[in-house]
């Protein structure tokens, strides 16, 4: 059996996003969380389909657009991408949001704005449009907050590292430059893909970050290397990082989630005061603005809001097939 998905690709950032236009299956679940768990139940395939190889590759990622299931929300997303369907996406918001209004798959109710459920929460977004297309997007994240500081681990062939734990979205393992660490230049790619899953491993086992109103949201997932921004200083109104997800991914975009959790971070320690925009790149030196719009509280939590503004490109249509009849239906990773 054949099934068809019509798909605007493109990326933001650099990171690559691919619109599932046409194709979704119809999920079960009164909120975005709980269609989340029925797809990765009964239709898991179609995200392995569309992101692994031959079809994707280690970085992909992507989403859906969902009927809201509130009165208040225009639409509902449901990330895709290789390490699974995450509770919220940064730069895969900002991919979906912009390709669905220069392609009128949504219509909002006030121009220049939309509220969208996610499997996190609810989000809400403003954009800057201009001749058809969409300049910029702003994403007023999930609360976001410190789950953890000070965890130490001893990273074979690397050394010791104190390591903290914040949410944006996801549950970030944040590495700060300290001894071991030197910063991004002096790791290189090869080295932040080779000791990422080990970081993982081992802050996983010494910590299970739990979201207190959505146990479904749970455990480390990313690694954030954190390191300083383009003049060498520790201002802290810039930085740059590189977030590994999956298995193999260094994320091309600076991460919006990663970005939230940072933020979090800063101002949890008095280095980033709240309104005061925080540059933050990505390994390839693009470029999202974070902010901090205000303090707030979670389950009796100091949290914060985040605003993350960050713009995309389409790269073009593409209707990619998934044939039963082709052994490698589901997708493969060579890890
Ligand atoms: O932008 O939030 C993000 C993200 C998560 C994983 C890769 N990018």
């Amino acid at each position: 059996m054949r099934h068809t998905f019509f798909c605007i690709d493109g990326h933001t950032a650099g990171n690559p996003v691919r619109l599932v236009a046409g194709g979704a299956p119809l999920l079960r679940g009164e909120t975005m969380s709980a269609r989340r768990q029925d797809f990765l139940e009964r239709f898991d395939w179609i995200r392995t389909g569309l992101c692994f190889e031959p079809r994707g590759h280690d970085m992909m990622s992507g989403g859906f657009l969902y009927p809201p299931t509130r009165a208040d929300s225009d639409a509902g997303l449901l990330f895709i991408e290789t390490s699974g369907c995450l509770p919220m996406c940064g730069h895969g918001t900002i991919g979906l949001v912009t390709f669905a209004l220069e392609h009128g798959l949504i219509q909002p109710r006030i121009p220049g704005q939309l509220v969208l459920e996610v499997p996190a929460g609810l989000i809400s977004v403003t954009y800057a449009e201009e001749a058809g297309r969409v300049r910029s997007v702003t994403i007023r994240n999930v609360a976001s907050y410190v789950a953890a500081t000070g965890i130490g681990i001893v990273v074979p062939g690397l050394g010791p590292l104190s390591v903290d734990v914040a949410y944006g979205g996801n549950f970030y393992a944040i590495v700060e430059p300290q001894g071991a660490y030197a910063g991004l230049d002096a790791l290189g790619a090869e080295r932040l893909l080779a000791f990422s899953p080990l970081v993982r491993a081992l802050v996983r086992a010494q910590v299970t970050p739990v979201h207190p109103l959505d146990p479904t949201i749970a455990g480390v997932s990313h690694v954030l290397w954190a390191d300083v921004g383009d003049d060498d200083t520790q201002d802290a109104t810039q930085g740059r990082n590189a977030v590994f997800y999956g298995d193999k991914a260094i994320d091309r975009s600076p991460c919006g989630t990663g970005t939230s959790a940072r933020l979090a971070h800063l101002w949890s320690q008095g280095r980033l005061a709240v309104g005061q925009p925080f540059v933050h790149r990505s390994y390839i030196g693009s470029a999202f603005t974070g902010t901090v719009a205000e303090e707030t509280e979670l389950a009796g939590q100091a949290a914060i809001v985040p605003l993350i503004q960050g713009s995309a490109v389409s790269t073009g249509f593409n209707t990619i097939w998934i044939d039963r009849e082709d052994l490698f239906w589901r997708g493969f990773q060579v890890v």
